[in-house]
Parts: C-alpha cells; sequence; structure tokens
C-alpha cells in the first residue's frame, strides 16, 4: 500500500500545532476532532483536505455487497466498476443490527463480509464511511420507529434504556476495533450516526427529541466509543433539510465532536428543483465548515432508479460542481427489491453517462486515492 508517507511525516510534525487554514497547502496539518486519533486517521483527515481541492471523493453504499442481479461472493464485483472500469474511492456501509449482536445487518449483509470488504477498500487506498439505522433501544422497534419522542431521552435518563444502550455501543467499539491493516494497525473510518436528524422519520430526528438530548446523546456515544479505544473515527454530521445556517447549527454537536458537516439530499421532483436544494445546502454546508475548519460532503444522495439517462452529468454534476465538495456518496442498489438503486449498472441507460462523470478529473475514484 502506497500510504501517503510525507504527508504523514510532516503530519505528524505538525500535530500540535496551529490547525492552518489554508486549505491550498500541499500538505496540510489539520487535527481531527479526536485529539487522540490514531496517526492513520489524521493522515485520513489531511489526505481528504487534499483531495477536496483536486475533486469530488466519488462513493456508493454497499458497492461491493450486491447489485442488481448479484450478491458478494467475495470476488469484489461492483455495479460502478461494472460500468466505468474503477471502482468507487469511498464505499459506504451501514451498521445497522450490529448493535443486537446479530450476524447480518438490516439490509441482510454479513458483518463479516462487510469487514473483509472494508479491508480489501482500504488496501486499496479508498475510504470507508459507516450509517447506523439502529433499533429502537426503547421500543424495540425500528429506527423508522417513530411512535415514542421519548426515545433519546430515555437513553440519558432511564437506567435500564442506558444500559442496553452501552452494551450496543460496547457491540460498535468492538467492531470499529477489527478494522485492521494486515500490520494490525486500525482502519481509519468515517462514523455517520444520527443522521437527517432534521427530518422526523427517525427515532433521534428532531421531531423526537430536545436540542440539548441530541447533542448530549452525540456527545455521550462518541465519548463511549472514544473511551473504548476507537481513535479510528472521522464523525459526519449529515442534516436532511435545512435553508439557513442557523439551520443547520442549531443541533450541531461541537468542534470536537464532529469532522464532517453535510446533508443527505434525494432527486424527488424534478433536476432544477434538486440543483436549486442542492445549491442552498451546500452553501450553507460549506460556509459552517469553513467558519469551523471542517470538510463538507454530500452523505447521502441519488435518483431513484436514475430515469433520466444523463442525470449524473446534468444534474448531479452542476448542483457540486467547483465547491470544493469532498465526497458524495450514492444510495445503494439494492439487490432483493426492484426499483431501488441509485448508481447505474451494466446495461442500464445511464451507464454511458455515469462513465463520463467518473473520467472527469475532478471526480475520483479508488484509482486516483493510491495512499
Ligand atoms: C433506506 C433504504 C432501506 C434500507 C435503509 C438502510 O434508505 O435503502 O431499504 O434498509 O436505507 O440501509
Amino acid at each position: 500500500m502506497k500510504h501517503y508517507l510525507l504527508t504523514t511525516i510532516a503530519t505528524l510534525l505538525l500535530v500540535g500545532c496551529a490547525a492552518t487554514e489554508n486549505r491550498d497547502e500541499k500538505t496540510s496539518n489539520r487535527v481531527p476532532a479526536d485529539k487522540e486519533a490514531t496517526a492513520a486517521t489524521v493522515e485520513l483527515y489531511n489526505y481528504m483536505y487534499d483531495l477536496a481541492t483536486k475533486g469530488v471523493i466519488f462513493g456508493h453504499q454497499d458497492d461491493l455487497a450486491y447489485g442488481i442481479g448479484w450478491v458478494d461472493e467475495g470476488n469484489y464485483r461492483s455495479d460502478v466498476e461494472g460500468v466505468t472500469g474503477d471502482y468507487p474511492a469511498l464505499f459506504g456501509w451501514d451498521l445497522g443490527m450490529l448493535e443486537l449482536g446479530a450476524a447480518n445487518n438490516l439490509d441482510n449483509v454479513p458483518f463479516d463480509d462487510m469487514r473483509r470488504n472494508i479491508i480489501w477498500a482500504d488496501a486499496h487506498g479508498a475510504i470507508n464511511s459507516f450509517s447506523w439505522h439502529g433499533r429502537n433501544p426503547l421500543t424495540d422497534g425500528d429506527s423508522w420507529d417513530v411512535s415514542s419522542d421519548k426515545v433519546v431521552w430515555s437513553i440519558l435518563n432511564d437506567e435500564a434504556v442506558a444500559e442496553r444502550y452501552r452494551l450496543w455501543l460496547d457491540r460498535m467499539a468492538d467492531f470499529m476495533l477489527s478494522l485492521r491493516r494486515a500490520d494490525g494497525e486500525l482502519i481509519p473510518v468515517i462514523f455517520r450516526p444520527y443522521h437527517e436528524l432534521s427530518g422526523n422519520w427517525f427515532w433521534w430526528c428532531a421531531s423526537q427529541c430536545s436540542v440539548e438530548d441530541y447533542v448530549a446523546l452525540w456527545r455521550y456515544t462518541i465519548d463511549y466509543l472514544r473511551d473504548k479505544g476507537a481513535h479510528n473515527m472521522l464523525i459526519s454530521y449529515s442534516m436532511a433539510g435545512y435553508e439557513t445556517i442557523e439551520e443547520f447549527a442549531e443541533r450541531y454537536p461541537g468542534d470536537d465532536y464532529v469532522d464532517i458537516v453535510g446533508f443527505d439530499i434525494y432527486h424527488y421532483s424534478t433536476g432544477e428543483a434538486y440543483i436549486a436544494e442542492m445549491t442552498v445546502r451546500a452553501d450553507v454546508a460549506r460556509q459552517f465548515a469553513e467558519e469551523h475548519g471542517k470538510l463538507w460532503a454530500v452523505c447521502e444522495t441519488g435518483y431513484e432508479t436514475i430515469p433520466d439517462d444523463d442525470w449524473f452529468t446534468t444534474v448531479l454534476l452542476p448542483g457540486i460542481e467547483g465547491k470544493q465538495c469532498s465526497h458524495l456518496l450514492l444510495w445503494r442498489n439494492a439487490f432483493n427489491r426492484p426499483n431501488h438503486f441509485y448508481a447505474s449498472y451494466p446495461g442500464h441507460s445511464s451507464a454511458e453517462d455515469m462513465k463520463n462523470f467518473v473520467q472527469r478529473d475532478d471526480v475520483l475514484m479508488m484509482n486516483d486515492l493510491q495512499r
């Protein structure tokens, strides 16, 4: 693995010094939110700053786990690679059900396979990012169970729920600590918990808890994982809808608890509406990121079934171009849910356009990230 050795050495020498605000510098010396972050995590963080000046990192959820008409057989198949000849530079995964000690996640991805794919992706220079569609610790329902608006409060105030939650976090920490390179070093990852908080469809959303409780849950969770030794995490805070920087800031858990800010955005109506919404959200996220010394990203996006053959170059691209967006993540290509896919696949009418999109110099794929 060609690590960015020079960056590493420079970074290690400079850690502790004041972080520069100059993103144009070749070698940045940023310190992640976790002051005890591992050297590889500091490296990754700085590498991502360097990359943000070059282009947007292209990501896909569950890319190696399954695709249209196939399920992982250990052979690193990928719909994105099938179309473009290169893999995403960022692989999204979901930890939902890990908290229960289940063998497979909520979308049937075996955690052992996920780990193998993560190790492979890291060894090939790519970045791994986790969302967490965790269960509801109060009702035993799923993430979408909003029958009670006392869930977050209960984790913080009801000892029985808190105890269960700590057990969940123990399992999360065990998994984070099991992600290791061949030499035993922890693999640095992005962790993006409690996402789309400005919505009303998850038990942690704004409709379900106070500002104080949301922030407290976030900090409790991150502190707990760090205390267990998971110093290999860059933390990502992703909103759903918003219009102003005040809305964006309202539930922000603080600079010591976040490395990347951004939002999830899907194309539901017209291309014009998506671009307009993207522009508003991106401008706010970028401004907030600059003010707080963070990266900004499109944490989830896509147009389900991609009914527009030129969507990648005529809708997605104009929305993010030239804004120093760190990364974007297309949502998953479900193998068992017809019409639930967001990346193109071989034979799909948008394949040529996705290929043209990823071949741009300012769109970064796995081959562009030889760490
Ligand atoms: C949603 C859908 C669900 C899935 C969940 C977690 O957006 O894709 O089918 O279970 O994400 O991955």
